[in-house]
């Protein structure tokens, strides 16, 4: 049931996305540490570019939201046998007003940033994260 009335949204939301100028133009981070906004449904900036070279890269996720959230970091360039995204780790989940971190260990890739809490995914929490050589 639910997921038959995400659909329209979703739909609305990409149309939306082409819409306008396209995806968001990737916000280039200093340095290694990542700092993130959570809100119902975002990942701000949703769409970012690091250099960690061989440092772990730090992920500082404050949640301004009115519910719990995380983010978790999937990659997009590597996948098992089965197809799915490998997990790289991310923060534990947050409730409203605090702030969680962790730390990744990322090679140069693409990879997905999302709250895997409920169908926040489905809802638009989720953005990209390029690490370069
Ligand atoms: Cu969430």
């Amino acid at each position: 049931m639910s997921r038959l009335r995400a659909t329209p949204l979703l739909a609305l939301l990409a149309l939306a996305a082409l819409g306008g100028c396209g995806e968001p133009a990737a916000v280039d981070v200093e340095g290694a540490t990542l700092e993130l906004v959570l809100d119902d449904y975002r990942i701000t900036p949703q769409n970012v570019r690091v250099r960690p070279g061989d440092l772990p890269l730090r992920i500082v996720a404050h949640n301004e939201g009115r519910l719990t959230h995380n983010v978790k970091v999937q990659s997009l360039t590597e996948t098992d046998s089965e197809g799915t995204a490998i997990a790289h780790g991310g923060t534990e989940s947050g409730r409203p007003g605090e702030t969680k971190t962790a730390s990744v260990e990322l090679k140069p890739g693409t990879y997905r940033l999302v709250c895997t809490l409920g169908n926040h995914d489905n809802l638009g929490q989720y953005g990209e994260l390029i690490v370069e050589e």
